[in-house]
């Protein structure tokens, strides 16, 4: 993997799409000052000071589309989790990929696709797999936030060196990677699921203007969310926010 620093940047996401062609495949994108952070669905990724990370991961798999690809996120949840249990907390994932430590969220990817259209055909160009981790946060910062969030050094009361944890995340991510590609989400389900705090409670899950109310029981082969609902219906969701 090749490293790019950038001194300040809007958002490292943005970045590596405005600049997909000229970043090589297999290159982190990362800042210690990002002024203009994005979540999913045009929510924001709050800066936490520059003890924290703020990365993208650019891969160049393969110019098709591959459904398999959509789970990155979900290794790269997997790949931190391990690295935050390094420091002896006991992270929990809620689908798809947000990373919470007692019940406060500590971590957030942000994916994309970048490609082209041409005659009805897609190119891709690349995937930009965004994560943000809050290493060294400040408590009155973080109760600013519109959700329960936390901190490694406030769960562990130690400062956290970002540079080892970055280093960290990268060399795990890329030992499962190729093997990743080639088997897709069953590799990991096992530690996917373990550490899933969602799992046989009832959730509702917005799916863009839908909401579903139910039974999140299982996830299947590909890192879909089954819910039954109270009529006994089964339900596989792709994509979606559990509320
Ligand atoms: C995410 O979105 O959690 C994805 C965050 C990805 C951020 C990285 S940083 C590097 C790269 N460049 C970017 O521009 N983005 C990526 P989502 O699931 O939509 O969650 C967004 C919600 O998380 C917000 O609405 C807040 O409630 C919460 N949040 C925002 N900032 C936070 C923080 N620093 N710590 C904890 N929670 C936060």
């Amino acid at each position: 993997m090749k490293f790019l620093y950038l001194e300040e940047i809007d958002s490292t996401n943005k970045y590596a799409k405005n600049n997909i062609n000229s970043i090589e495949d297999k290159t982190v994108v990362y800042t210690y000052n990002q002024t203009s952070g994005r979540g999913r669905l045009e929510r924001k990724w709050s800066y936490a000071g520059e003890d924290n990370i703020y990365a993208s991961i650019v891969l160049k798999p393969s110019s098709e589309m591959k459904e398999v690809y959509s789970n990155l996120t979900q290794l790269l949840c997997v790949v931190l989790a391990e690295v935050f249990e390094e420091y002896k907390v006991e992270p929990k994932i809620k689908w798809p990929n947000d990373i919470k430590v007692n019940g406060k969220k500590i971590s957030g990817i942000l994916a994309e696709a970048v490609g082209i259209n041409d005659n009805n055909e897609y190119f891709l160009q690349g995937l930009v797999l965004g994560f943000g981790v809050n290493l060294n946060a400040k408590t009155d910062f973080l109760s600013k936030i519109n959700q329960p969030a936390t901190s490694l050094n406030i769960e562990t009361g130690l400062f956290i060196d970002k540079e080892i944890f970055l280093k960290r995340v990268i060399d795990k991510f890329c030992l499962y990677y190729n093997k990743f590609i080639e088997e897709g989400f069953l590799l990991i389900r096992e530690d996917y699921i373990r550490r899933a705090e969602f799992l046989n409670k009832e959730v509702s899950v917005k799916v863009f203007d839908k909401t579903y109310e139910g039974i999140a029981f299982d996830v299947t082969q590909n890192g879909a969310l089954k819910l039954r609902d109270k009529n006994n219906q089964e339900h596989i969701l792709l994509i979606g926010d559990i509320l």
